[in-house]
């Protein structure tokens, strides 16, 4: 395993494959070694697209955080009802129904050039149903294949952490701010006519 380069931004916190804990237990903070986050924020992923929220339940567009801080990444498939149970009560109540989410969709996504978004989704919750969630520099995608093995090189502060339906837990990961710059949450994991929309542009910003 190479290092990541000096080009990362975000160094993962912990280990060198960049992901702390894929089975995390929330009851005692985060898995591994004591990680003791100085934020955490939780990251809802939907069929086609991400909520952040705050521990208060508030969502944000955008998070800003100083250098040298480490964030506790807590992150759930919004159709898990088991992770979804898990989750406090102030975060697990702001996640808006489905209804509202595909609302949001029809904003922001274009229709399939035959049929309808709604016919989209549903084949989507179907046959679809596990996303994942990767942090990477904003605009990494658009230069290289996240898949061609080179994301530690480019600067990826997080692997992809899997965010399946069936999931009974959600899924925690710890990152901690590195370098400045602007970092984008993106699903890898084929979910559907959406899935190349599925990501929030500069959610997490270094300053
Ligand atoms: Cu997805």
């Amino acid at each position: 395993m190479t290092r990541p380069s000096r080009r990362k931004f975000l160094a993962a916190v912990g280990t060198s494959a960049g992901t702390l804990g894929l089975a995390g237990c929330l009851g005692g903070g985060f898995p591994g070694r004591g990680f003791s986050p100085d934020r955490t924020v939780y990251v809802g992923a939907y069929h086609w697209g991400f909520l952040l929220l705050d521990e208060a339940g508030d969502e944000h567009e955008r998070l800003v955080f100083d250098p040298g801080t480490t964030v506790g990444i807590v992150a759930f498939n919004t159709s898990a009802e088991g992770a979804l149970s898990q989750l406090p009560g102030s975060v697990r109540e702001a996640v808006p129904d489905h209804e509202a989410l595909e609302e949001r969709n029809e904003a922001r996504i274009p229709s399939p050039p035959e049929g309808e978004l709604h016919e989209a989704l549903e084949e989507a919750n179907e046959r679809y149903p596990d996303h994942s969630l990767a942090v990477m520099p904003s605009g990494y995608n658009r230069m290289h294949d996240p898949m061609d093995g080179g994301m530690m090189g480019g600067g990826m502060m997080l692997h992809p952490i899997p965010l399946p339906r069936a999931a009974s837990r959600p899924t925690t990961a710890g990152v901690r701010a590195s370098e400045r710059g602007d970092y984008t949450l993106t699903c890898l994991t084929d979910c559907g006519y959406g899935h190349p929309f599925m990501e929030l542009d500069g959610a997490f910003v270094v300053r």
